[in-house]
C-alpha cells in the first residue's frame, strides 16, 4: 500500500502530473529536462490512462525501473470494470472506451500490471524532507496511510477512496497542514498553474485539455513550497 523511496543519490527525482494517455507529451517533456533514466526518477501521480490518444503506452511505463506510480481513480475505474465491480457504462463515460476494445488477454495483462506495480501512497526521501505523494486528497494525518498498512485493526472507511477520489481540500480553498509529512503531491483536480496550500502542491495542470503536463523537481518542489510557508 506504501511504496517507500530511498533517497536519490545519483541523479533527480522529478514529480509529474495526470498524463492520461500522453505518451508523447511525456516524452517531450522528460527530452525537454534532459530526464536521464539511469539516474533520474520520474514519480506519477496516477491516471496515466483515459481521455489522452496513448494509455497502453502510458500503463507499460510502469515495467519501467525509472517510473514510478500511485493509483488514481482512472485506474481504479479500469481495474474494477474488468473485474466487474464497476459500470463499464460509466467507466466508457469517463475515458475508458480504448480498453473495451482491447482483447481480454490484454486487458488482463494490463490490470495485473497496474494491480503489481501501483500502490495507493508513494514516499520519497530528499534533501527537503520526506515527499508524500498520493492521486487526489490528503487526510489530515498522513500516519492514518502507515496504520493502514500495518495495522490490522485499523480501519478508516473512507481513507482510501478519498484518497483516489477527493476534492475536499481543492475545493475548500485551505484546509491545513497534512502532519505527519513534510511535503505531499498531488493531481486529480486540474488547476490552472501549480498551487500550493499549507504543504500540498497540486500539480495537474489538465495536459490532456490542451493544459500542461506539469513535471517538477524535489527542488522545485522545495521553492513553490517556500513561496507559501
Ligand atoms: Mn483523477
Amino acid at each position: 500500500m506504501i511504496k517507500k523511496l530511498k533517497k536519490n543519490t545519483t541523479g533527480t527525482d522529478y514529480f509529474v502530473g495526470d498524463i492520461h494517455g500522453c505518451y508523447e507529451q511525456l516524452m517531450e517533456a522528460l527530452e525537454k529536462i534532459k530526464f536521464n533514466p539511469d539516474v533520474d526518477r520520474l514519480i506519477s501521480v496516477g491516471d496515466l490512462v483515459d481521455r489522452g490518444p496513448d494509455s497502453v503506452k502510458c500503463l507499460n511505463l510502469l515495467k519501467e525501473t525509472w517510473f514510478h506510480a500511485v493509483f488514481g481513480n482512472h485506474e481504479d475505474m479500469m481495474i474494477k470494470s474488468f473485474r466487474h465491480e464497476w459500470s463499464t457504462y460509466n467507466y466508457v463515460q469517463n475515458g475508458g472506451k480504448w480498453f473495451f476494445h482491447l482483447p481480454y488477454e490484454e486487458q488482463e495483462q494490463l490490470v495485473l500490471l497496474a494491480d503489481a506495480k501501483m500502490t495507493l501512497v508513494i514516499e520519497v526521501e530528499t534533501d527537503i524532507g520526506i515527499i508524500g505523494v498520493i492521486h487526489a486528497n490528503a487526510p489530515d494525518d498522513w500516519q492514518k496511510y502507515h496504520r493502514l498498512n500495518n495495522d490490522e485493526d485499523f480501519f478508516d472507511d473512507n481513507l482510501v477512496e478519498d484518497t483516489i477520489w477527493g476534492r475536499r481540500r481543492i475545493y475548500g480553498g485551505q484546509d491545513g497542514r497534512v502532519n505527519g509529512i513534510d511535503y505531499v503531491i498531488v493531481g486529480h483536480t486540474p488547476v490552472e498553474d501549480v498551487t500550493v496550500l499549507d504543504n500540498i502542491v497540486y500539480i495537474d495542470t489538465g495536459a490532456v485539455y490542451d493544459g500542461s503536463l506539469t513535471i517538477l523537481s524535489v527542488n522545485e518542489v522545495a521553492n513553490y513550497a517556500s513561496k507559501v510557508v
